[in-house]
């Protein structure tokens, strides 16, 4: 793609699959063999069964809250896999398949939301930093490790992600005013999915769209069809490898839309309609890369039904795995938060004990 053909502040998507899975730009990034097309449908597939089985778990309570990604798939996919080995992925909480893509073993994935700090361990070599709740705050980090990687001369590019109710927040603008001043080599990611919980996008913000917010930092803004893989993975590879040739930040705005609920504490049938949820899901970017797929004669039904089966089997038996073989205790929560333990903390963990212990 080229960046100068989409104005930030147009609400025109750069798109390469049209709904009906046919291509509508004259494109030559789909290189892409078919055992890289399978891999990718495989991610976006198994990530849709770990929430699904994640929603499932929550509902049967033995699952804690858990932030599903339903939706959001091809925005995640696509732009992680535009990512090489050594750069640096900084993610919010809601970026499920770009962890998988990245490596994260799911294994970590449920340990996390299961409540186990085990879970944001990574293995060696993964560069991914842990989930990052306190909304916005991560871009910081990516700016920071984006600096840094500018002063020790290393060629390294961050990825990171935030939501569209996450541009309101300090700590975004704070991020792309120090990365466009310093060139750091980071590509930001507005997985604008519409809502902020129940606020909806247009009540988040005055600005036309989330990609004109580039302009003010002087760095490229593109609006992206964010159920669209190909297009996700196109932008974000041309962000990196500007990124990568000195030439600084590039925000990109992925027009999504969130199927499910915020979290499994949220009900949005209190403040969306219907209507509006099943327009979008006849813009599933699964549904939309499958019908790809098929028109290719690159997806069978039958590939789809045992790799399906095959995928259900793995994340059962991973929940199983980590489900009550809790290696921590509650008493980490204490331990570890400071060198040493303040008075009010060591009050609430003798409180703690003798509750344990059946006193008051
Ligand atoms: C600093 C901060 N304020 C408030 C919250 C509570 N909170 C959790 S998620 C959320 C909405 C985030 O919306 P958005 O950035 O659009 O991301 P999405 O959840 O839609 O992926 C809020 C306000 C928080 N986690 N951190």
């Amino acid at each position: 793609m080229r960046f100068e053909d989409y104005k930030p502040s147009e609400e025109k998507h750069y798109s390469i699959l049209n709904s009906n899975g046919q291509i509508i730009t004259e494109e030559d990034l789909l290189s892409f063999s078919e055992e890289e097309l399978l891999y990718l449908y495989r991610t976006m597939l198994y990530t849709r069964i770990v929430d699904e089985k994640a929603l499932s778990y929550q509902r049967q309570g033995r699952m804690l809250t858990y932030a599903p990604n339903i939706g959001q798939e091809a925005a995640q996919i696509g732009s992680a896999y535009a990512m090489e080995k050594e750069d640096w992925l900084v993610p919010a909480f809601r970026e499920l398949g770009a962890w998988l893509i990245r490596g994260i073993p799911l294994k970590n994935i449920y340990l996390y939301w299961y409540g186990n700090e085990w879970g944001s361990y990574m293995p060696e070599g993964v560069k991914v930093l842990p989930v990052s709740v306190p909304i916005a705050s991560q871009l910081q980090h990516a700016t920071g490790i984006g600096m840094a990687n500018n002063i020790k001369g290393e060629n390294n590019v961050v990825v990171t992600y935030v939501g569209d109710g996450g541009t309101s927040q300090g700590d975004f603008h704070e991020a792309l005013n120090f990365a466009a001043v310093f060139k750091a080599p980071v590509v930001f990611i507005i997985q604008n999915n519409q809502y902020a919980i129940s606020v909806p996008r247009k009540e988040q913000t005055a600005s036309e769209t989330l990609a004109q917010k580039a302009i003010a930092y002087n760095m490229p803004g593109v609006l992206v069809d964010g159920n669209d893989i190909f297009a996700m993975y196109s932008a974000t590879k041309e962000a990196i490898d500007k990124a990568r040739k000195g030439e600084g930040p590039t925000l990109i705005e992925a027009f999504t839309y969130r199927l499910g609920a915020h979290t499994t504490s949220d009900d949005p049938t209190k403040y969306r309609e219907d209507k509006e949820v099943e327009e979008w899901e006849k813009k599933d970017p699964i549904l939309r890369f499958k019908k790809y797929l098929q028109s290719k004669e690159i997806l069978t039904e039958e590939w789809e039904k045992n790799t399906q089966k095959e995928i259900e089997k793995e994340v059962v038996y991973t929940f199983e795995e980590i489900e009550d073989k809790s290696d921590t205790s509650i008493e980490d929560i204490f331990n570890y938060q400071y060198e040493t333990m303040p008075p009010h903390l060591e009050e609430q963990l003798e409180q703690y004990k003798s509750f344990l212990e059946g006193g008051k």
